[in-house]
């Protein structure tokens, strides 16, 4: 490459050998790594690569990889696989940017111990055997002082964190949450009461989306972002119902600007025109639909007239929406969206989704909802043992009404344990979660950690959970770790089943959580339920698909045959009245309501704002902006806040502004910008940080969470993160 001949080894000349993004993150971090560039820079000459298969672990969709390392073993470039049709061939910008994950300056090198107070960054350097002698011996205090229930454990979306639940419930405690509560679990719980499981969008072949609260081309889900695009060159119509004027709205047919929190009123009116004008189908509806006579008696009094004066959408659109989108039925959807941490009636909200999919009978057809595939996996089987002395239930317990049993909820979790109610938690572990910048309310967990006795955080780098720990454990990347295999819903593509090895070996001193449960485990007298390897648990994994192995060997991925659509013909649903459930029994016996009942959002006055919480292409949740590669494409948060209000507070851009709330306040600087409504605010996520160990992001923008209040979804316990109203003052 004359590139590299000419100007010697530039990062320019770099990108254009690989194409990689990763190079500069690698020239950052480490001096053998750049030595190894130099030397094929020099010799101008194109390292052989050796191409080793894994999966995309920069956000949880899991999109195949093909690592390219070179002969000194660098990784020098990754590359979407293929084969590995969930993510129809697209590795994004944070994909890319997985190098610098691995390679970057602020990782994690050994164990490290707290010295001096509490978040003071002061830390001690230990062995691994110290650490863990250190760790099992302070569990061990805590379960006989607090019973064993007096360990909250926390493990954020990873192939390896079904060692963690393991490890909870052979060492006895049942209180295990996950982030789900501050992400999705009033979308799953909607869906499930109505459809009884979770479904997957067939966009590929769907005609007609409406797309509210969701964000797909900029918050990426595959396959869902790729085959949309497709649809959309097919001739898919794509609406899209946002406070923001985001990337898919501007990709859209169609854009609504709608009054944030009245999504409910506009769904309940697109039900009430596909009822009164008989647009929906009979003969589904006899056979599959429960309470279709209750819902139509319930709707009545939501005329698209009444919901524009809520979501300020006119009513002759809401009108021809829902006759669009029962004209495209059964290839029709209202998308049911992912994160819905958003509001206190969010499952309500998105119950109000699910019944107008309910309507245009999507459920089990083409380019409508289609089902989950079953993935035969199996796993190491074992029996928790029993410890009599513990309490009944979870420590959050009864705080909402139907809380997912294996997720919990964060939001109430925290509150229990800073109340000490129904009974004292006295340690927390965490594996690849980062509720300090992902749960809303820092100063709340904050006041949660501060009751601790002992909490561990197992991490890649010193994340601001991790900063507030006792003892922080380093990990290996996902291109370091041998993983058991996992399984993915391709949705059109298939189900099929993936593992990571390791592409290089693992750096510092990190160790994967496997290996931290089993030394725990050992040190506890539970050795027994970790006595075996990886190779043991994959081999038993694979037990019933014999022919996967040598699939995942050749093409890093294997599909499982099944069934796509038709799946409940001639099969009872699985909900209780064993149909689509329109109207909820369950619901009504709980206190609740049965069918969504329309409650206005708080006002927002004059003075004030709704701040809500979104994605961009460049940041994974709270918790990628130190990353070396997206953090030059998004260095720093900014307020996007709209001109009109922005002219009436004298606001000019680069200005900086004071945003608060009841909960806690930041600094930043504006963006004037008419891609947001003017009662709206928006902030990206993942700044403000308070820990000195990410060099890069600290010091950068304004933390969301200190900001946001801390809400739930009344049913199921989910985060509600855009019920904030804040203040703002030019600073
Ligand atoms: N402010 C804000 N809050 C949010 C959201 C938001 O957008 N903004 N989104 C919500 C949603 S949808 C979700 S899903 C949750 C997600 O919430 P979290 O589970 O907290 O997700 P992340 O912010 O991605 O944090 C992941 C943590 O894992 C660490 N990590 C990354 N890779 C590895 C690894 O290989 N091994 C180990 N041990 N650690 C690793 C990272 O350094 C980071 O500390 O947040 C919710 N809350
Ligand atoms: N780049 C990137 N991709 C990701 C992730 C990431 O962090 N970064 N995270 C992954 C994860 S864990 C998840 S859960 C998904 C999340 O995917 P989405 O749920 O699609 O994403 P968000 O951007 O969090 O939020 C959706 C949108 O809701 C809008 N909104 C706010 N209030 C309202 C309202 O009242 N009504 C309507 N109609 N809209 C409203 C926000 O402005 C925002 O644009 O993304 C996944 N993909
Ligand atoms: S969407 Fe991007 S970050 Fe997420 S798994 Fe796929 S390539 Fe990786
Ligand atoms: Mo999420």
């Amino acid at each position: 490459m004359s590139a590299n001949k000419d100007k010697g080894f530039t990062r320019r000349g770099f990108l254009k050998v690989s194409g990689a993004a990763g190079a500069a993150a690698a020239i950052g971090g480490h001096a053998h790594v750049l030595k190894a560039f130099a030397k094929g820079a020099e010799n101008n000459q194109e390292p052989d690569l050796r191409n080793a298969y894994s999966v995309c672990d920069m956000c949880f969709n899991k999109c195949g990889v093909i690592a390219r390392v070179d002969k000194s073993g660098i990784v020098r470039k990754l590359d979407p696989n293929p084969k590995f049709a969930k993510s129809r061939g697209m590795l994004c910008a944070r994909g890319n940017a997985g190098i610098a994950q691995l390679y970057g300056p602020d990782r994690l090198k050994y164990p490290l111990l707290r010295k001096g107070e509490r978040g003071g960054g002061q830390w001690q350097r230990l062995t691994w055997d110290e650490a863990l002698d250190l760790a099992a011996e302070r569990l061990e205090k805590i379960g006989k002082a607090c019973t064993r229930c007096g360990v909250l454990f926390m493990a954020g979306t990873d192939m390896q964190s079904s060692f963690v639940h393991r490890f909870a419930s052979v060492f006895g405690s049942f209180n295990v949450i996950s982030h789900e509560s501050n992400c999705l679990v009033s979308v799953n719980r909607a869906f499930v009461d109505t459809f009884g499981e979770v479904p997957n969008p067939d966009l590929l072949h769907c005609k007609y989306v409406i797309m509210a609260g969701a964000n797909r081309f900029e918050a990426l889900v595959t396959p869902d972002t790729m085959d949309l695009m497709t649809a959309m060159q097919q001739g898919c119509k794509l609406v899209v119902l946002d406070p923001r004027f985001t990337k898919t709205a501007a990709l859209a047919h169609e854009y609504h600007p709608i009054r944030p929190g009245t999504d409910m009123a506009f769904f309940l009116a697109v039900a009430h025109v596909i009822i009164e004008e008989d647009l929906y189908d009979r003969k589904f509806a006899e056979e599959r639909l429960n309470g279709l006579d209750q819902l139509s008696a319930h709707v009545k009094q939501y005329t698209p007239e009444w919901a524009e004066k809520e979501c300020e959408i006119p009513a002759p659109d809401i009108r021809r929406i829902a006759r669009e989108l029962a004209e495209a039925a059964p290839a029709a959807m209202v998308y049911p969206g992912r994160r819905s941490s958003d509001y206190e009636d969010s499952t309500q909200i998105r119950r109000s989704f699910a019944i107008v999919n309910a309507l245009l009978g999507n459920f089990d057809q083409k380019g409508g909802l289609t089902i989950a595939q079953p993935i035969p996996l199996k796993g190491v089987a074992y029996d928790a043992p029993w410890y009599d002395d513990n309490p009944k239930d979870r420590v959050e317990a009864g705080r909402s009404k139907m809380m997912f049993e294996e997720e919990g909820s964060f939001k109430h979790a925290r509150d229990a344990v800073i109340e000490g109610k129904p009974y004292p938690v006295k340690g927390f572990f965490t594996y690849k979660t980062n509720p300090m910048a992902t749960g809303a309310n820092r100063q709340k967990t904050i006041e949660m950690i501060r009751k601790l006795d002992f909490m561990v955080s197992v991490d890649i780098v010193m994340s601001d959970t991790a900063w507030m720990a006792d003892l922080v454990l380093p990990a290996p990347t996902y291109l370091e770790r041998q993983d058991p295999i996992s399984p993915v819903q391709g949705v059109t593509a298939g189900a099929c089943i993936v593992t990571r090895d390791p592409v290089v070996p693992a750096l510092y001193e990190s160790k994967p959580v496997f290996w931290i449960m089993k030394e725990l485990a050992k040190r506890l007298d539970l050795g027994e339920f970790f006595d075996f390897t990886m190779e043991d648990y994959r081999k038993k994994q694979l037990a019933a698909l014999p022919e996967a192995q040598a699939a995942l060997e050749k093409d890093g991925v294997y599909y499982i045959p099944g069934k796509l659509y038709g799946v409940y013909e001639g099969k009872p649903i699985k909900t209780t009245s064993k149909k689509i459930e329109l109207y909820s029994q369950r619901y009504k016996q709980a206190g609740l309501d049965p069918m969504p009942v329309y409650r206005p959002p708080r006002e927002v006055p004059a003075d004030r704002f709704r701040l809500v919480v979104g994605r961009n292409g460049y940041i994974t949740q709270g918790s990628s902006t130190n990353n070396s590669l997206l953090s030059e494409l998004a260095p720093e948060n900014t307020l996007w806040i709209h001109p009109g209000p922005a002219k009436k507070m004298g606001l000019h851009p680069e200005d900086s502004v004071e945003v608060s709330s009841k909960a806690g306040k930041g600094t930043l600087k504006v963006r004037i910008t008419e891609e947001t409504r003017p009662d709206t605010v928006y902030m990206d996520s993942g700044f403000g940080v308070i820990s000195k160990g990410l060099s890069r992001v600290h010091g950068k923008g304004a933390s969301i969470v200190e900001i946001l209040e801390d809400y739930n979804d009344e049913i199921s316990g989910n985060m509600a993160m855009h019920e904030t109203l804040v203040s703002i003052r030019k600073v």
